[in-house]
């Protein structure tokens, strides 16, 4: 079973994940966990923070010369910015000094619900936990099943196709996409990407925030991977789990997804065909590589849409806890659009429910043992 928690608080040291179930014998690099860590710190619109942090990750246990070992993984990202909350942060009890305490929840996040359900009358220990912060520490892991992944010759991709207003009207191709990487807002069509940040520097005059919608694309996935017999085993919502789960993620869908409902079945499904180098493949994805709740075998299309930051630096309307008067929520230092990091967390988010849903499936304690597997699977699927 490949599973992982993640620890730590915004303005806290560091930030730990341990990761349970990568097999023995995989080559694993903490420079490919570091360039995705990278990605994920950039996009346009990030604010003040990403500015002190250089996010980089020390691997503290599971992995020797290279390889994994079979035992748990340990990643610690730390907080530079931890230097400047000490105090605020300290673990030990402090009476003097400013504990820059919220009590003014801003509408959208976490505070005020998270407030009522663990007694906490300070805010602050509410949002240090729900910040998107934490995605760091998911995308170090992420990224790990990511290099599993490609092992098995599996690649995983996310791009970004809508900010605010602004669309990418076109379906770009797997190569078209590699370009994203290059664009200041992740996305691989220039014209848009230019709007895309015409339209952050907007909201940010305004003092507000924008979000949008990420795509994340796998492709080299065999068939048969989830499973039709149990809600719990369909890959489709186990992804879609995964994903959602991600801060101010408001929808997920997968190929054509709401667009199926404006649509009659002849405009949806895709035909099915045979060629003796392929075997089954599609001429079409707009069940975007899932049927029945299982890999078919074409690339993977899944799709989520991300509600705008709720910091605003005009702040909408709220309420004092500590008075229930009416006041404007707390301003916290925040970011205008994250949308571009979304979409390396979404890519990270993908990559891990696969790998465990990939390990289930052709599992073993090590690497050449589950390529074996995937190996003879692969010939098996293309003689069936
Ligand atoms: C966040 C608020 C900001 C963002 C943060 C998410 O942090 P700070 O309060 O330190 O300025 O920068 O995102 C990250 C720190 C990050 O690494 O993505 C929030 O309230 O969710």
């Amino acid at each position: 079973m490949l599973r992982y928690l993640t620890a730590g608080e915004s303005h806290g040291p560091s930030l730990t994940t341990i990761i349970d179930g990568i097999p023995a014998n995989m080559p694993l690099q903490a420079a490919a966990i570091n360039d995705m860590l990278a990605r994920r710190q950039g996009g346009y619109g990030r604010g003040g923070r990403m500015k002190i942090e250089t996010d980089r990750v020390d691997i503290t246990s599971g992995v020797r010369h290279g390889y994994t070992l079979g035992s748990p993984i340990t990643l610690v990202i730390n907080n530079k910015d931890w230097e400047n909350w000490r105090d605020i942060m300290a673990v030990e009890v402090t009476n003097d000094g400013n504990k820059k305490t919220i009590t003014r929840p801003r509408p959208g996040h976490a505070d005020l619900p998270g407030g009522m359900k663990y007694r906490q009358r300070d805010l602050r220990n509410i949002l240090e936990r729900s910040s998107a912060r934490e995605t760091a520490a998911r995308v170090a892991a992420g990224s790990v099943a990511k290099q599993f992944l490609n092992s098995l010759g599996v690649e995983i991709l996310s791009h970004v196709v809508r900010i605010g207003g602004v669309k990418v009207e076109r379906d770009l191709t797997w190569e078209e996409l590699q370009g994203s990487r290059e664009s200041p807002v992740y996305c691989a069509d220039t014209v848009a990407a230019q709007e895309m940040v015409a339209a952050i520097e907007e909201a940010k005059a305004q003092g507000d925030t924008l979000g949008g919608v990420f795509e994340v694309r796998v492709r080299g996935l065999l068939p048969g991977i989830g499973s039709h017999v149990q809600w719990d085993r369909r890959l489709d919502g186990r992804l879609a789990q995964s994903v959602m789960s991600i801060q101010a993620i408001k929808g997920v869908e997968i190929g054509f997804g709401f667009r199926a409902g404006e649509l009659s079945g002849s405009q949806v499904h895709d035909e099915i065909h045979y060629d003796e180098e392929k075997g089954y493949y599609r001429a079409t994805n707009r069940a975007g590589g899932l049927e029945g709740g299982m890999t078919n075998g074409e690339e993977l299309v899944i799709r989520a849409v991300m509600k705008p930051i709720p910091t605003l630096m005009q702040p909408l309307r709220s309420v004092n806890i500590a008075t229930r008067q009416t006041e404007r929520a707390d301003v916290e230092r925040a970011d205008v659009c994250a949308v571009p990091a979304a979409s390396v967390v979404g890519e990270a988010a993908v990559a891990f429910t696969l790998a465990q849903a990939i390990l289930e499936q052709f599992g073993g304690d090590s690497m050449d043992v589950i390529t074996k597997r995937w190996e003879e699977w692969k010939e098996y699927v293309r003689e069936f």
